[in-house]
């Protein structure tokens, strides 16, 4: 571990430190999607953003946005330099504490990329931690995830992060939304994965996902559905992954 930072990689926010121009991109990048999620961004998403008053005046205050949050769910934002080691992430999601980036990208990167900046972390992550059962999932897959640590597997459950916390889709009566983080901080992608032919959209199979790769630089080639966010927790929250991972240690991958 480099010197400088503590050991849960947490720093201040700062917030005073963000430029006129940075505070710009927020915004930009808000209006952006908040004109593009009615009727494509799951519900849960839209009342999270509504009651968490992520418009405000650019990148928001999360000694403010952690009120709003701490009271629905008790999860908290948390700022971080950028990626952390994988122990200490899931260290902080099971103690419901999310880790966002402390950084914007650049006026040249509004489109993509590939680090989670805060704009991904607390525009596309945080809104779902206001619903009660999503903010649940999230605690047990950070449980999870120190877990399968342990165990070598942590592969096989990271593709559970992808397919669903970042990529995933809910099937409602109204239709398909988006509920997974990377495409709803992705303006092409929320477009992209609900109106265009190409890419396969396959109901949820914990197994399937954790037997599926993916890939993180370009969109996705397929996505996986749920039925309700209740059906990520009954699948994972106090399920014992063991036998599961010693079943994917012998099979292969599916091949993409
Ligand atoms: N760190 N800041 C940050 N954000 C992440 O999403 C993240 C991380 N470290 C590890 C990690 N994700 C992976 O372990 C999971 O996506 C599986
Ligand atoms: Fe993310």
């Amino acid at each position: 571990m480099g010197a400088g930072h503590s050991p849960d990689w947490t720093i201040p926010q700062d917030h005073g430190h963000f430029t006129p121009g940075e505070h710009q991109t927020w915004t930009t990048l808000y209006e952006r999607q908040a004109a593009l999620l009615p009727g494509r961004a799951c519900q849960p998403f839209l009342d999270g953003l509504d009651q968490l008053d992520l418009k405000g005046a650019g990148i928001p205050r999360f000694d403010d946005l952690n009120e709003r949050l701490g009271a629905l769910t008790g999860w908290k934002v948390v700022a971080v330099p950028g990626l952390v080691p994988d122990e200490v992430f899931f260290e902080h999601l099971a103690n419901r504490r999310f880790p966002s980036g402390n950084f914007i990208r650049r006026p040249d990167q509004l489109d993509y990329l590939q680090e989670p900046d805060v704009f991904h972390d607390v525009f596309g992550h945080v809104p779902m931690l206001t619903d009660p059962v999503f903010a649940d999932y999230m605690q047990a897959y950070g449980r999870g995830g120190l877990r399968a640590l342990g165990l070598g597997r942590l592969h096989n459950l990271a593709r559970l992060y992808w397919y669903t916390v970042e990529f995933g889709l809910l099937q409602t009566a109204q239709g398909l939304r988006i509920y997974g983080a990377g495409i709803l901080s992705s303006s092409s992608e929320s477009v992209y994965c609900l109106e265009d032919p190409r890419p396969t959209r396959i109901d949820f199979d914990l197994e399937r996902v954790m037997r599926t790769p993916y890939r993180i630089d370009d969109l996705q080639d397929r996505y996986f559905k749920i039925e309700s966010l209740q059906q990520l927790l009954d699948a994972t929250a106090g399920q014992d992954f063991g036998p599961l991972y010693e079943r994917l240690a012998v099979l292969p991958d599916l091949v993409i």
